[in-house]
């Protein structure tokens, strides 16, 4: 069992997809195990795209992910870091297959509606800037049990 970090991005809240993106992740079976609206940080951005800091979209990437708040999710399944990333589709949403999110309501590389954690390592990282441990909520999702088999919970 991982957690993906998601958020949808200013645009993804503009445009009223916040309920959509939330749809189609409990339809496929996750767990949603944390969700807030808030504001980021220049701080938090400069951590969160580290790894993009030299690249020349940098500043205008910043600023569009300060221009309105975001939603930001943790969502729980086995194997989920990589499950969601194929629900979200290529970073160029004009190249993202059909049947993903950005690939059905989006057209531009910045503009592309939603983040996902890369891989779990990154997840962990993503996890520990973006919530505190009392925004985290360990449930007992009971239809797990009909999601997966026992030995795949591990039971
Ligand atoms: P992804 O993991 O698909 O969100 O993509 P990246 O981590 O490579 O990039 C993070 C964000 O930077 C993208 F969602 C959008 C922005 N970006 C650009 O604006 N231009 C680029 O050429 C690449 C990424």
């Amino acid at each position: 069992m991982d957690r993906s970090v998601v958020i949808v991005k200013p645009d993804g809240v503009q445009r009223g997809l916040i309920g959509e993106i939330i749809h189609r992740f409990e339809r496929k079976g996750l767990k949603l195990v944390g969700i807030k609206m808030v504001s980021l940080s220049d701080a938090l951005l400069d951590e969160w795209y580290a790894h993009h800091k030299e690249r020349a979209f940098f500043p205008a990437l910043k600023s569009y992910m300060k221009s309105y708040p975001v939603v930001s999710m943790l969502w729980e399944g086995v194997d989920g870091v990589a499950t969601i990333r194929k629900m979200v589709g290529a970073t160029k949403a004009r190249d993202a297959e059909p049947g993903t999110v950005r690939g059905d309501f989006a057209m531009s590389q910045q503009y592309n509606l939603i983040h996902a954690s890369e891989n779990a390592e990154i997840a962990k990282k993503e996890e520990e800037l973006m919530f505190s441990k009392s925004e985290v909520f360990d449930w007992e999702k009971r239809d797990f049990d009909h999601i997966y088999l026992a030995d795949e919970l591990g039971k």
